[in-house]
């Protein structure tokens, strides 16, 4: 029974499981484009099952089984435990881009982080911050909260947690991925409470899809940065003089592979496998 469609991802129940799919859906601009990119699902699948394990002495996850699934959807979809979700996203930024770097040009803060003066966009943080947002409602865009704000409304106590789990991955997961020459900018991590009340990293994690990946060796600051995944698919919907409004443009053969390529190599790249 699908209990929940994302853009890309489809949540469905299974008895007191839950099971979640990947699409090869991709969005460009906040829009789902009419032509899927084959593998994509599988590829961000299996990336998420890879960092679940190299996480996994910083928290348990919500993965019960990768192939304990409908025959139809192996290889991009997950069995998962049911949790109680927490109510943030809970996110952490080692670089200063998109709504971060609005807010910092305003107020010189992210989140009631204070930050150094001088910084440009896409620059590297001194130390990377916990910037939580609302988990919004469909359709609607997360709004920041403060530091603050997720004491009031999770108790200091899980607060801490929150945050000190969020950097945990996020430290993890950039030194990982620094060291194959990608630079991830931050990253989103859904957490959520077992019968215990413990934290579990749940959703997908690290992905391209929930994290901001650059390549490092292309990295300048004083200007946003191309999207490792990406950037190929915006180059081309944004040439056909598309005005960012749905309906997308249908991608051309050429975009498709080159983009299913490029999803592959950042797999490749992060976890030393091939795919
Ligand atoms: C849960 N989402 C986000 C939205 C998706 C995923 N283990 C869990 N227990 C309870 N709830 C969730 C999870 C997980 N993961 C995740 N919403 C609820 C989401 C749309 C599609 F695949």
């Amino acid at each position: 029974m699908l209990i929940h469609s994302g853009k890309v991802r489809d949540l469905y129940a299974d008895g007191d499981d839950l099971i979640m799919v990947a699409s090869d859906r991709v969005s460009v601009y906040d829009v789902v484009l009419p032509t899927p990119i084959p593998d994509k699902g599988a590829v961000l699948t299996r990336l998420s099952l890879w960092w679940f394990d190299q996480l996994a002495d910083i928290l348990p996850n919500h993965v019960v089984s990768a192939t304990d699934v409908p025959p139809e959807w192996v290889g991009r979809a997950i069995r998962c435990r049911r949790l109680d979700m927490v109510k943030v996203e809970c996110v952490a930024r080692g670089y200063l881009t998109g709504s971060g770097f609005a807010e910092y040009t305003k107020s010189g803060a992210v989140c009631g982080v204070a930050l150094p003066p001088g910084l440009v966009e896409s620059d590297r943080l001194p130390e990377p911050i916990f910037t939580p947002t609302t988990k919004a409602p469909i359709g609607e865009h997360d709004t920041a909260m403060t530091f603050q704000d997720v004491i009031a409304q999770e108790g200091e106590a899980d607060a801490r947690a929150l945050r000190d789990t969020t950097l945990e991955i996020y430290r993890r997961g950039a030194e990982v991925a620094r060291g194959r020459g990608i630079i991830i900018a931050d990253t989103k991590v859904e957490l959520g409470r077992d019968r215990d009340g413990g934290f579990v990293l749940a959703d997908e994690v690290l992905t391209p899809d929930s994290s901001r990946f650059w390549d490092a060796a292309t990295w300048a600051p004083g200007r946003p940065q191309d999207s490792l995944d990406k950037q190929i698919v915006r180059d081309w919907a944004t040439g056909t003089g598309w005005d960012k409004t749905p309906p997308g443009p249908a991608l051309p053969d050429e975009i498709v592979a080159k983009t299913r390529s490029r999803y592959i190599e950042v797999y490749e790249r992060i976890t030393g496998e091939s795919w």
